[in-house]
């Protein structure tokens, strides 16, 4: 070997070793931009789905809200089965469900030491039930997740507008927090005072909604006892209401959000804040206070004969999903148990339909497999192709100063396809503001969908379309875009 060629070839092996050393260099994750998700919050977003369980005296005297005068007698299901309710919504792919331990009428569905107005005076088990117990034990065996509503206001209680409610009504949070298990979610209503039976007196009690509560205090019950419960109201803290009861977020959707007080308020509270901007929460909101979508399958929270015919169909149901999940919110869907106490017929054959109909339409990702690159990577760890694999702690992301990239997708074939599914890494906050997914056709990108914010999810629907390359395109985002995942779909039709 001559001189020359020696040189040669020791240049290419320092070139190697130089450039082997810049990939293995550990490159920093980008540094999380503005408010980001507490643990807590990061397991209720991946529920994504969770049942809301409206039943009471309400469901047999056929009432929206009772009055609080009503005799605990009435509260009689024939048939009451916690594996009936719980085991239908797992068969649904739900991950959760909320009872209304207490709703407006101040009925308890657990025999509650601070009252008589509960199931202890009901004939239902001859007043040895406890409907909590039986749903949280279902949940448990069923792994669902258990929930509680415990209405602030209570139209039955004597003292309801005074301090001594007030004890009642965190005596009874600390009995909940404490007898039942794992929480996962503690519902806090904005509807609070007007008028009721209040022990007899059959009047009107307004409540100073800014200090009545005393919301820091009582919440602390919850914070101590179930550490790992999220807590909803119109303003959070854990997670707000998405402001509307039709089942919409919108498409353009922050987890974080800056509740502003009602006017006349300082703090906002449940009842007490601006709840329509929970619709698309905050860009560069104060906290990070995802929204949950509650809605109900049939027009009212509670059961009502008449309203059989009313369920809402699997196109409704399927609309809701993508309006709520699809815009990174989770979806509460209400669905009454009846006067037997079970999950009624119709409601149930409609749950399985979404399930099946959710199971098909996700059932192949086109992605996997192909062929990925990116306009920009930050470095080795945070290659495109963790877009399309299955774990969801790693991402793509690129360099801080990127705020815009393109990533391309190269199938082996080309696929038919109408929904694609992306997610951004969200433990590094919410950060993408406008984007598109494009195709090759005809030897040009053509836009076939776009968007505002993705967040913990968005589920993106276009018109059906043909081709082997796609790409994704971030158009603007707060910090370098931190996305972990993508996926398309080819779905079936529904007639929305
Ligand atoms: C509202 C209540 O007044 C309704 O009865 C229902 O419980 C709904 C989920 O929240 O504020």
């Amino acid at each position: 070997m001559n001189s020359n060629i020696l040189k040669i070839v020791y240049i290419l092996l320092l070139v190697n070793i130089l450039l082997s050393c810049t990939n293995n260099k550990q490159i920093a994750p980008p540094k999380p931009y503005g408010v980001i998700p507490s643990e807590r919050q990061l397991q209720w977003h991946n529920l994504e789905i969770y049942a809301f369980l409206h039943f009471t005296t309400n469901t047999f005297t056929d009432k929206e809200w009772g009055f609080g005068d009503e005799s605990p007698d009435v509260f009689n299901p024939t048939n009451f089965d916690a594996e009936q309710i719980i085991g239908t919504l797992s068969k649904a792919g739900f991950k959760g469900a909320i009872l209304t331990a207490k709703h407006h009428d101040g009925f308890c569905l657990w025999p509650s030491e601070y009252t008589q107005h509960s199931v202890l005076n009901s004939k239902w088990r001859n007043g040895k039930g406890d409907v909590v117990k039986e749903i949280s034990d279902a949940c448990k065996k069923y792994d669902i997740k258990f929930g509680i509503y415990l209405s602030p206001w209570d139209r039955n209680h004597a003292e309801y507008g005074n301090s001594l409610y007030i004890s009642y009504y965190r005596n009874q949070l600390t009995e909940l927090m404490t007898n039942y298990g794992d929480i996962f979610e503690v519902w806090f209503d904005g509807a609070n005072g007007g008028d009721g039976y209040y022990g007899g007196t059959n009047e009107n009690r307004f409540i100073d909604r800014a200090n009545y509560y005393a919301w820091d205090t009582t919440m602390a019950i919850v914070r101590k006892y179930q550490p790992g419960a999220c807590m909803f109201s119109d303003a959070g803290p854990d997670i707000r209401w998405v402001g509307n009861e039709h089942g919409h977020a919108k498409d353009s959707c922050w987890a974080t959000y800056t509740p502003i007080p009602n006017k006349g308020f300082t703090k906002a509270y449940a009842g007490t804040c601006k709840y329509w901007i929970g619709e698309t929460g905050t860009m560069n909101g104060e906290f990070w206070i995802p929204a949950e979508t509650d809605v109900s399958i049939r027009p009212g929270w509670f059961y009502h004969e008449q309203e059989d015919e009313k369920v809402k169909s699997l196109e409704q149901l399927l609309d809701i999903y993508f309006h709520s999940v699809g815009n990174g919110t989770s979806l509460n869907l209400n669905i009454p148990p009846d006067r037997t106490g079970q999950i009624h017929e119709t409601d149930s054959i409609r749950l399985i339909e979404f399930k099946e109909y959710l199971d098909k339409a996700y059932s192949k990702d086109l992605l996997k497999g192909c062929t990925v690159k990116a306009s920009n990577v930050r470095g080795r760890k945070y290659q495109p192709v963790n877009l399309i694999d299955d774990d969801p702690a790693t991402y793509w992301a690129t360099d801080d100063q990127e705020k815009s990239a393109t990533v391309e997708f190269q199938l082996d074939e080309p696929k038919t396809f109408n929904c694609m599914i992306l997610q951004e890494y969200i433990r590094l906050g919410q950060r993408v503001t406008d984007f598109s997914i494009d195709i090759f056709e005809d030897e040009q990108w053509k836009e076939v969908a776009n968007g505002s914010t993705i967040g913990y999810k968005k589920i993106i629907r276009f018109d059906y379309c043909t081709t082997d390359m796609i790409r994704l395109k971030i158009k603007n985002a707060l910090g370098c875009p931190v996305v972990s995942k993508i996926a398309a779909f080819e779905i079936p039709m529904i007639n929305e």
